[in-house]
């Protein structure tokens, strides 16, 4: 059966093009520096937002019309499945993503939770045989079950440890059968409320005992994912420990397992930690820990975790940018962690929304890697700088001075040549750029 009957294959037209189900600036075949946009942009859909949402929020019932809303339990996790693919194909998209529960109703044991995922997962891969979407990544859903109220890995109690332990086994199990090229934890309750009933040292231990069974556990079956951990900072705890990329790898320090992690940054949970998406990005690129990305965007005004479509090409542009100087994603991708708007209810906006979030990246990393052929802004880091090219400022670079030497040579020091910073310059050179692809 088809779902979506009335939209053909989108295809790419061309930035003059008024056909809303056509790609103005995302063209798969066309090479920028060397490679084509497919392989570098690597983009991902998130089944949770596309085929499970409904639209609904904390205010009302969901409003999305679906051509599959009048099924229930297994039937309808089968329906979903059938129109996935055909949407994949549809939208022409590389890769997917999914929670456990987004693709099979849980049971009401581990048992039969498992008993219902093997048999929508052995019909994902028959599917996966005909498609060219590959899985990006899977992940236990262990927030949103009652169960979870205080926490999956840093529960106060062992039953509910022991349950999620469970199913990020069943999850890797899953990831290997499918072919999963990562493995993602976000810590959706994995934090706190109040200080005055938590144990934080034995919370941060449990939870970073389990992410090593987890390493364990791959290993013994060999799944070679790369691990991926999502920092959100809060919601929908108070306090989430992994709260941002420096605070999350601090922790992957402590405990051990930062050469076995890297990470997924989402657009959205960078800017609720105050911080802008190329923040993270160039943090986690620093330190060699640039995995993945979840392509959304927050909205400032809301200041919540809105997960809208990507739309902002200032901030496209800037994250293709890191991207592009980290050499790409490798098994990583643009996932779009993105939902349409609860008054897009119609399955059309489903197609609008994804040719939007590509079009927004296609021409980030268009721009971006114009600007990087440039060497404008490179430029300008590096007279920003010089002194520490030569002279006393190699001396501290290579670690080579002390303080007793600094301040001999400081001492008498009366004028110091300082140079401006040119942020206009610099934000009406990206404008510039933005302008003219
Ligand atoms: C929620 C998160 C979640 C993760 C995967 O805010 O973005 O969807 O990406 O569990
Ligand atoms: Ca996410
Ligand atoms: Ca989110």
């Amino acid at each position: 059966m088809a779902y979506f009957d009335e939209i053909s294959k989108v295809k790419y037209e061309g930035r003059n093009s008024d056909n809303p189900f056509a790609f103005k600036f995302y063209n798969p075949e066309e090479k920028i520096n060397g490679k084509t946009m497919e392989e570098t942009l690597r983009y991902g859909i998130a089944y949770w937002h596309t085929f499970t949402g409904d639209g609904g929020d904390p205010f009302g019932a969901g409003t999305a019309i679906r051509p599959w809303d009048h099924l229930k339990g297994m039937d309808l996790a089968k329906a979903r499945v059938e129109a996935a693919f055909e949407f994949f194909e549809k939208i022409d998209a590389p890769f997917f993503c999914f929670h456990d529960v987004d693709i099979a109703p849980e049971g009401d044991t581990l048992r039969e939770t498992n008993k219902n995922l093997d048999e929508i997962v052995a019909m994902i891969k028959e599917y996966m045989k005909d498609s060219k979407t590959k899985l990006l990544w899977n992940t236990a859903n262990n927030f949103t079950n009652p169960r979870w109220t205080h926490g999956a890995g840093t529960s106060p109690h062992a039953d509910v440890f022991a349950y999620a332990a469970g199913k990020i086994k069943k999850g890797l199990e899953v990831g290997k059968e499918l072919g999963a090229e990562n493995y993602v934890f976000w810590g959706g309750r994995e934090g706190y409320e109040s200080l005055l009933n938590t144990n934080m040292k034995l919370e941060q231990s449990n939870l970073a005992s389990l992410y090593h069974m987890a390493l364990d556990y791959s290993k013994e079956i060999g799944f070679d994912a790369q691990f991926l951990i999502e920092p959100k900072p809060k919601e929908p705890t108070t306090h989430q420990y992994d709260f941002d990329v420096a605070t999350a790898t601090a922790f992957l320090q402590q405990y051990d397992l930062q050469d076995h992690f890297k990470f997924n940054i989402e657009a959205n949970h960078a800017t609720l930690a105050g911080h802008t998406f190329e923040h993270e990005l160039r943090v986690a690129r620093e330190s060699g820990m640039l995995g993945s990305v979840d392509a959304n965007q927050g909205d400032l005004l809301l200041g919540w975790d809105t997960d809208e479509f990507p739309t902002d090409l200032y901030s496209t542009t800037l994250a293709m940018y890191e991207i592009l100087k980290n050499g790409g994603l490798g098994r990583g991708g643009l996932n779009f962690d993105a939902k349409v708007r609860r008054g897009s209810f119609e399955t059309d906006d489903l197609f609008h929304a994804h040719i939007a979030g590509m079009d927004a990246f296609a021409i980030g990393l268009k721009v971006a890697q114009k600007m990087i052929d440039d060497n404008f802004f490179e430029g300008i880091v590096d007279d920003r700088y010089e002194t520490f090219k030569s002279g006393i400022g190699k001396q501290i670079v290579d670690g080579k001075t002390s303080l007793k030497e600094l301040e001999a040579h400081a001492i008498d020091i009366k004028d110091i040549n300082l140079k401006s910073g040119q942020v206009e310059k610099i934000k009406a050179k990206m404008n510039q750029y933005l302008l003219n692809i």
